[in-house]
């Protein structure tokens, strides 16, 4: 078994809940904060059989969508340009990121 772990931006969430239920795989959706943007997003705890894993990130992949989003920097980001420091700059964001992680051990009581 492994448990895939995605964050994906909020807006992408709902469509990817709503595939992996179509496709019967479980998962827990938890609310999360990126630690660059400081913006949320959603995190997908998904633990699926081993020979699932590629249809699982495809389903992943279809529904995760790359956007750019502007940020100003906090102060206390440490940007070493003083005068830039407040300047917006533009971030790509996503699609999806995905660590696929070795399961031990599995329980459902
Ligand atoms: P954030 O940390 O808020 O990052 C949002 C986007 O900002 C990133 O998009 C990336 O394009 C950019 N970014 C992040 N750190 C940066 C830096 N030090 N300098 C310049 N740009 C930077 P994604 O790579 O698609 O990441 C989306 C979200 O996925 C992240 O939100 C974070 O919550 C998570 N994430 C990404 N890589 C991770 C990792 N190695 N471990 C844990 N979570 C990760």
């Amino acid at each position: 078994m492994k448990l895939v772990t995605a964050i994906v931006q909020d807006k992408d969430a709902n469509s990817l809940g709503t595939a992996l239920i179509k496709a019967d795989v479980r998962a827990t959706r938890m609310a999360s904060t990126g630690g660059f943007l400081r913006s949320g997003n959603t995190t997908f705890s998904i633990g699926i059989e081993d020979d699932r894993v590629p249809e699982v990130l495809e389903i992943i992949k279809a529904t995760s969508h790359s956007r750019r989003q502007f940020m100003t920097p906090a102060a206390s980001m440490d940007v070493s340009l003083e005068s830039t420091a407040s300047m917006p700059i533009e971030v790509q964001v996503g699609g999806a990121t995905v660590f696929v992680q070795n399961v031990e051990e599995f329980y459902h009581f």
